[in-house]
């Protein structure tokens, strides 16, 4: 296939050759990325993408959606099973087109919401001012304790008592430490407002007993699929109450979204079941593992990290305090070294987000990979090495070589 592109269209060709060396030879450690499986790359890239099917299953706005529908079913029951839901939506092509149409489904246009400030960890679309989520809505956040870095739930209940939300959003992109679903929904429930968790980042945490399961207490749960799912790039809706679950099935289509992108509903499917199988379980126990290990390593080497430590699959340095850099210039620097992470704001952040005092390192990718305890260890040395050597062009050379040999051994392709 890729010889009759190459024949066909060199541009595009040479750009995806050379995206495939930069994955085969990156460690990957940008927290919300991961490798999809053979499987879910090949159904995504399928002949689906030529179907168009509005509506729903059994109510489509279009004929020939025989195997369609059963596809789409397919991808509908795994994902219930996998988060014990009563009903999912799988149509919505990304998690922010998920939380439009998930929080449309709550409450009206110009309603008051609550959700984490993006500086402390939280998604634009929990209403940040530039995103539909502050433009849309009344929106006011909370972030997390400066000191500690962990979620204030007393500040938390305080802030909601104030502003009077019709709608909590929690869930997270950056924070290292698990959310008490729990205690968000007593909060809500005290002032009247609707919960919605947004667990884009800890959906395989979630669906593995690793992390509390938000359905319990949320009125709606959205996610991507392509974190720690390992999926197609796309998102998705759950509830467990019927009228909600209506709504959002309008909110999405026709509400916001016109034909389902079904190649990458059929990848979800083919996603779900893989995250049904015991082996998903051990790998997102793995990713849990070795987390750990890094935070133990980066502490020894006497890094600072927010909130002290993680509980999940990601972790915060502080780089300002520790090694007196931003986190542009980690990010920078690391990519000479053939390591991806990103540049992160911490809690109380100084410096711009462009610019920011932390970066952000996940371990799902690594771990899809094959990386356990023993070469996350070495990745940490492996930073630590070329932030002790930044202005050494010839070590980091010699740095960018070990990460390469390291990274070889575990193939892309390996499920
Ligand atoms: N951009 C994603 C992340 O990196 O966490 C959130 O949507």
């Amino acid at each position: 296939m890729y010889e009759e592109l190459k024949n066909s269209d060199y541009e595009v060709y040479l750009a995806l050759n050379k995206e495939f060396t930069r994955e085969s030879e990156n460690i990957e450690l940008i927290a919300s990325e991961n490798f999809a499986s053979k499987n879910v790359l090949m159904v995504q890239g399928s002949i689906l993408t030529n179907k168009y099917a509005e509506g729903y299953p059994s109510k489509r706005y279009y004929g020939g959606c025989e195997y369609i529908d059963q596809i789409e079913n397919l991808a509908i029951e795994r994902c219930k099973k996998l988060f014990g839901a009563k009903f999912a939506n799988v149509q919505p092509h990304s998690g922010s087109s998920a939380n439009m149409a998930a929080i449309r489904s709550l409450i009206n246009l110009g309603d008051t919401i609550l959700g984490m400030s993006l500086d402390a960890g939280g998604h634009l679309s929990h209403g940040y001012k530039l995103s539909f989520s502050g433009k849309d809505y009344k929106s006011y956040s909370y972030g997390v304790d400066v000191n500690s870095g962990f979620i204030d739930y007393e500040e938390v209940y305080k802030i909601a008592k104030e502003v009077k939300p019709k709608l909590i959003i929690c869930g997270a992109s950056a924070y290292p430490r698990k959310i008490s679903f729990k205690k968000f929904s007593e909060i809500a429930k005290s002032v009247g407002a609707y919960l919605m968790a947004d667990i884009a980042h800890i959906a395989g945490l979630c669906a593995t007993g690793y992390h509390e399961n938000p359905l319990p207490y949320c009125d709606i749960v959205t996610s991507t699929t392509h974190k720690t799912l390992r999926g197609p790039r796309g998102g998705l809706i759950m509830t467990n109450d019927e009228e909600i679950a209506k709504k959002v099935n309008k909110n999405v289509f026709p509400g916001i979204q016109g034909g389902p992108l079904m190649h990458v509903i059929g990848a979800k499917a083919v996603m779900f079941k893989e995250d049904l199988e015991d082996s998903y379980k051990e790998y997102i126990h793995q990713v849990i593992l070795n987390t750990k290990a890094m935070c133990d390593e980066f502490i020894k080497l006497g890094y600072k990290l927010v909130s002290g430590g993680s509980d999940n699959h990601l972790l915060l340095i502080d780089v300002k305090s520790s090694v007196n850099m931003s986190g542009k210039e980690v990010e920078k620097l690391l990519e000479k070294v053939n390591i991806t992470l990103n540049k992160n704001t911490i809690p109380g952040d100084t410096l711009p987000p462009l610019e920011s005092s932390g970066v952000r390192i996940g371990s799902p990718a690594m771990t899809s990979r094959g990386f356990k305890e023993k070469e996350f260890i070495e990745v940490t040395r492996l930073i630590d090495k070329a932030i002790k050597n930044k202005d050494d062009e010839i070590k980091l050379k010699n740095i960018k070589e070990e990460v390469i040999s390291l990274v070889k051994a575990f193939p892309m392709f390996n499920r």
